[in-house]
């Protein structure tokens, strides 16, 4: 781009007003202009079709064209051009091409003839009018270039070192702009010096002209260069709407319109003043600190604050931004005004006073409340707290913005608003942008429009922009959703305020994303102890030797005479005072606060509230048989709305199911919702297919099969005041969506946010949600969270990418410890769920499945649940529930015990098999078939983790003789094995450590709890040192790399064997 410029100036002439046409000079075509001079004139009044009736009405349109020539008819205006320059009788008159209005993009004939005297007439067939029009259609395409290419030539790098030199092998960006201005210019032009003062009609496509309707071509191309090769580059001709084209076209090609008044250019003076003091602030007291310094791209702040003080002109109360590293601390301290003092403890290396193992200071969040100054009005202001992935917290923000838009009523998106920040390298890198990007004008996810703002410094760590994406910008994928994009030269302050403003304005329009690409530079290296000469010698030669914007900004200032140097002193001193001050108020503070880093804290919410008392989950039977029928009822308008036959053959068997007081997953998922939305609790749930279901079981939408769109969802219109329910098919994408879904429960405690996985598989593509976010967010970032991930999961011969959930990890993931038992006391249940970090269950019947979302809102806390759901439990017979296990009184229950013969008789019972999920049904049935219900229990673990030692150690203590075992239908290295496995060991051995005590004090229970054949012989007091704990052994597939077979028939073998050896006694 650099080289571009360079080779384009040398060919200029004399001064500025020449320097930019220069190049569209094309010597051979200058003989032809000369050929149209001295032309004879004619008289009207010779015309054959002039008589006396006619010439009065001739007479008044010829004094009105002279007046203004558009005030007439193209016909008529031609005729008196042609007839005043002297065209012969009869030849002056041009037929209309036809009488229809032009359309917009149209140019009359007639105003292809020069304004200026002495020019040809345009009678058909002349070679003279194919070189007028040929020169006004080249003018337009010239306008047409500038708006979609003249980006490709603008003076964008205040390094100037983008080198545009296509011999530089794989620097293609380069390449691209040395090529840009022939593909932006030269192609459609052949000018003569000479018709550089040749007047151009303006094409309605241009604001160039202001009022002007035409203008020199010498004018036409100095404008257009200020508007489109300066220090703004726009690309914005892709969008498929004229009229927001030309809303653009509007804002930026008017002279001067990124002119600013002196009191503007003060106050961005004094923001970039405030963004460059607070870097030198810590970079003095903190100098081998990592901060990831904002120096090089200092007018992001005063940038960002454009953004937010038009934006809340426009009518935005609320903005939630997110952000990755880079001048992070700057942002809270200089955009939101976090105290100072609070970030400063941050480098203190301070305990802290609440729980929580904390983040490092440049990804905590922040929320703040205040005035804005400049717009006299009220402002929320949140930073989402965000892990060290790139772009992850991109869907969290937006999730959160589109639930605050929600519970506002704020429909529009008028008055909550989005701000995302990236970095150049991870905005081209990383894929969730993309996924975010697409969820932008998806009805159930947009929130109405983002501003991107990219610091893009032209580095990614060490690497460079050729290295590291493939596309001319780092902001293409912007395009995808026909998102306009600035880029700006950040040394150029007022440009950017321009561009933020004109960005703000886009979003407050049109409620669409907008990006903003602050072409800016690294002063250090990534980080303040890199060495960036190492990798970048050149370009860091280049920015040693570059002044840092304030500087410049305020010599510019003051050659204005808009400040005086004193001034810029003053403000400077005053500001390193306040840090000064906040600084040694930070030395006075022993202890940080997490709290005092959240991003949207739960007001009201925890006050006043027992921590460990949950509310019942239980609801009156009422309650279930009318969102059971509700539920089971065609829309009722049902004689219009005519759904599927299938559906209402479902919808009859739904209803059967309600009069026999039974439940299947479905019906106690819609229960479950049914009641929460009846208590007051908006429930959504979001993922790909959930509306009818992946497995065609839910069918929450009922579709018109006649009229297109028309939907009824029943669970919408239970009751008349109940709180909105929400269900939506996502775009396909999990990263994208599960980030949305978090931020979106992050919002407001009394909401059942659920995710739904097509397959629980395809989790692991959501994978840095589920780490960075669900399972380590409250220790971070004491944020919590009560999202539910519902993973289907179960062996089912469906190959390897159907069968898992990878339970396993979520296990591991767990943070309580194996090695250690939660002493016993009655709210067991509540205190190892406020402990824990997520809930891991595998329910088998529908009643838990109940309670256990419903316990997610009756909790006083809030808390992740990953949920295994079923597939074919959908439909298996044995899997239903009655009434009497979820109505008033019923509760969840973590482990349901065995309740079969076996537990009748329980000392005679050989074996108890733990189990979890859908092989219970499995095992059930196997047990049967042999005939051994007297002789196996079989004990369900519904949830997982937290473990419940208390019931599984009851459970154990009940079979005395019994020997045991886990079945899983998972391999061995995956499931549930190596998560229970530990937690059995620590519950059978800590037993004898509990206290010792004697036979007689313990009443048999010790022999009970460690069987018969340990127990120890005597009946003296003391310690059971020499018991040897009973063990737990395994039972389901060996281990396997991949999740499941993909062969049918190794499936059923490996099926078969497990339950043969969950037989043997
Ligand atoms: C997903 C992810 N991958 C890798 C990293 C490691 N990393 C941290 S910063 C960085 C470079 C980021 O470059 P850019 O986006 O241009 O931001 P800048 O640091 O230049 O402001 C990398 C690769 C990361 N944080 N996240
Ligand atoms: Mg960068």
């Amino acid at each position: 781009m650099h080289r571009a410029r360079i080779a384009l100036q040398a060919s200029t002439r004399t001064g500025n007003t020449e320097r930019f046409a220069s190049w569209l000079l094309n010597k051979p075509q200058a003989a032809a202009a000369t050929v149209y001079a001295n032309r004879p004139k004619s008289s009207t009044a010779a015309e054959p079709f002039l008589n006396g009736s006619s010439s009065a009405y001739v007479e008044t349109m010829y004094n009105n064209w002279l007046s203004d020539p558009n005030s007439v008819h193209a016909s008529w205006d031609a005729f008196f051009r042609n007839a005043t320059n002297g065209a012969q009788p009869g030849v002056a008159y041009t037929p209309p091409p036809n009488l229809a209005p032009y359309s917009k993009n149209e140019v009359p004939l007639t105003s292809l003839v020069p304004a200026s005297g002495g020019m040809p007439s345009i009678s058909a067939g002349s070679p003279i009018n194919e070189k007028i029009i040929d020169d006004h259609l080249a003018v337009q395409a010239i306008i047409r270039s500038y708006q979609s290419r003249g980006h490709l030539v603008a003076r964008l790098d205040p390094l100037g070192i983008s080198t545009g030199d296509p011999s530089s092998s794989g620097d293609w960006h380069g390449g691209l702009r040395a090529f840009a201005s022939e593909v932006v210019i030269r192609q459609h032009v052949r000018f003569d010096e000479a018709d550089m003062d040749r007047v151009f009609k303006l094409p309605s496509t241009t604001f160039i002209g202001e009022k002007e309707k035409a203008l020199p071509l010498r004018e036409i191309l100095n404008r257009l260069e200020q508007a489109y090769c300066n220090n703004i580059g726009i690309e914005f001709m892709f969008i498929n709407s004229l009229e927001q084209c030309n809303w653009i076209r509007q804002r930026m090609e008017p002279p001067n319109v990124t002119k600013m008044s002196n009191d503007q250019k003060r106050l961005i003076l004094a923001r970039l003043t405030r963004s460059t003091g607070f870097e030198n602030f810590l970079a003095k007291k903190w100098s081998s600190e990592k901060r990831f310094g904002l120096e090089g791209c200092e007018i992001l702040i005063p940038a960002m604050k454009q953004v937010i003080d038009t934006s809340t002109r426009l009518g935005v109360e609320s903005i939630i931004m997110g952000m990755p590293h880079r001048g992070r601390l700057n942002v809270l301290a200089n955009v939101c005004r976090k105290p100072l003092h609070q970030l400063f403890t941050q480098f203190a290396g301070l305990e802290a006073e609440d729980d929580g193992s904390g983040d490092v200071k440049y990804h905590l969040g922040t929320y703040i409340e205040r005035l804005n100054r400049v717009t006299n009005k009220n402002i929320r202001l949140a930073v989402c707290a965000n892990p060290s992935h790139l772009e992850a917290v991109d869907p969290v923000v937006q999730g959160k913005t589109r639930a605050e838009q929600f519970y506002r009523g704020d429909n529009e998106g008028k008055k909550v608003m989005s701000i995302l920040l990236h970095g150049d390298a991870a905005f081209a890198g990383q894929g969730v942008v993309f996924e975010t990007m697409h969820l932008s004008d998806l009805p159930a996810y947009t929130t109405h429009g983002t501003v991107h703002i990219v610091a893009n410094n032209q580095i990614g760590f060490t690497t460079d922009p050729r290295h590291s994406r493939s596309s001319a910008y780092c902001t293409d994928v912007a395009r995808v959703v026909n998102a306009p994009i600035f880029h700006v030269n950040s040394d150029n302050p007022e440009a950017v305020m321009h561009v933020c403003n004109v960005a703000a304005e886009w979003r407050a329009t049109f409620h669409k994303d907008v990006v903003i690409d602050i072409v800016s530079y690294r002063r250090n290296g990534h980080n303040e102890v890199d060495e960036p000469m190492f990798t970048q010698p050149l370009m860091y030669q280049k920015i040693r030797k570059t002044k840092p914007v304030l500087e410049k900004y305020a010599d510019q200032l003051i050659t204005e005479g808009v400040v005086t140097a004193e001034e810029v002193k003053d403000v400077k001193d005053k500001y390193e005072k306040i840090c000064e001050d906040a600084y040694n108020q930070a030395k006075q503070e022993t202890h940080i606060k997490y709290k005092d880093w959240l991003d949207s804290p739960w007001s009201g919410f925890f006050e006043g509230k027992d921590p460990l008392k949950m509310s019942t989950t239980g609801v009156v039977e009422e309650t279930l048989v009318h969102i059971g029928k509700r539920f089971s009822s065609p829309p009722p308008n049902a004689a219009e709305f005519e759904i599927h036959k299938g559906l209402l053959r479902i919808l009859k068997a739904r209803m059967e199911m309600v009069e026999n007081r039974t439940v299947d997953w479905a019906l106690a998922e819609a229960m479950a919702f049914g009641s929460l939305l009846k208590e007051g609790i908006h429930v959504r749930l979001s993922g790909e297919d959930v509306e009818r279901g992946t497995f065609s079981h839910r069918h929450h939408v009922l579709h018109h099969q006649k009229v297109d769109k028309a939907t009824y969802c029943p669970l919408a219109h239970l009751y008349p005041d109940q709180a909105p329910y929400t269900v939506c098919n996502s775009s396909l994408s999990e990263y994208g969506v599960l980030g949305f879904e978090v931020g979106y429960s992050v919002t407001n405690p009394n909401a059942l946010v659920l995710w739904e996985a097509q397959f629980g598989d395809f989790n692991n593509v959501a994978q840095c949600i589920i780490d960075q976010f669900i399972s380590s967010g409250q220790a971070k970032w004491v944020r919590q969270s009560g999202i539910v991930l519902l993973q289907p999961h179960g062996m089912e011969g469906m190959g390897p990418e159907h069968s898992s959930a990878r339970l396993e990890r979520f296990l591991q993931m767990s943070a309580d410890d194996p090695d250690y038992m939660p002493p016993e006391s009655p709210d067991y249940e509540v205190r190892q769920l406020h402990d824990c970090n997520w809930i891991v269950a595998n329910c088998s019947s529908p009643a838990s499945l109940f309670h256990i979302l419903r316990r997610q809102i009756a909790l006083p806390f809030r808390k992740p649940l990953i949920l295994m759901t079923p597939k074919s439990l959908l439909r298996h017979p044995e899997c239903k529930s009655t009434f009497d296990d979820m109505v008033e009184g019923t509760t969840f229950r973590r482990l349901i015990p065995e309740e079969g013969p076996a537990a009748q008789n329980p000392s005679n019972v050989r074996k108890v098999a733990f189990c979890s999920g859908r092989v219970y049904y499995d095992l059930l049935k196997q047990r049967r078939e042999k005939n051994l219900e007297k002789d196996i229990a079989i004990v369900r673990l519904e949830q997982i983790s937290p473990f419940p030692y208390d019931q599984i150690k009851a459970e154990i203590a009940k079979y005395p003789n019994a020997q045991l075992v886990w079945s899983q239908e998972e391999h061995k290295n995956m499931g549930s094995w190596s998560y229970i496995e530990p937690r059995f060991r620590t519950l059978l051995q800590n037993q004898k450590h509990i206290r010792p005590m004697s036979r007689s004090q313990t009443g048999g229970w010790f022999s009970q709890l460690f069987g018969k054949a340990e127990a120890p012989q005597s009946d003296q007091t003391g310690p059971h040192t020499e018991a040897v704990p009973r063990t737990i052994s395994y039972n389901g597939r060996a281990t396997a790399a991949s999740p499941a077979t993909g062969s049918k028939a190794a499936h059923n073998k490996e099926l078969r064997n497990l339950l043969e050896e969950f037989c043997v006694l």
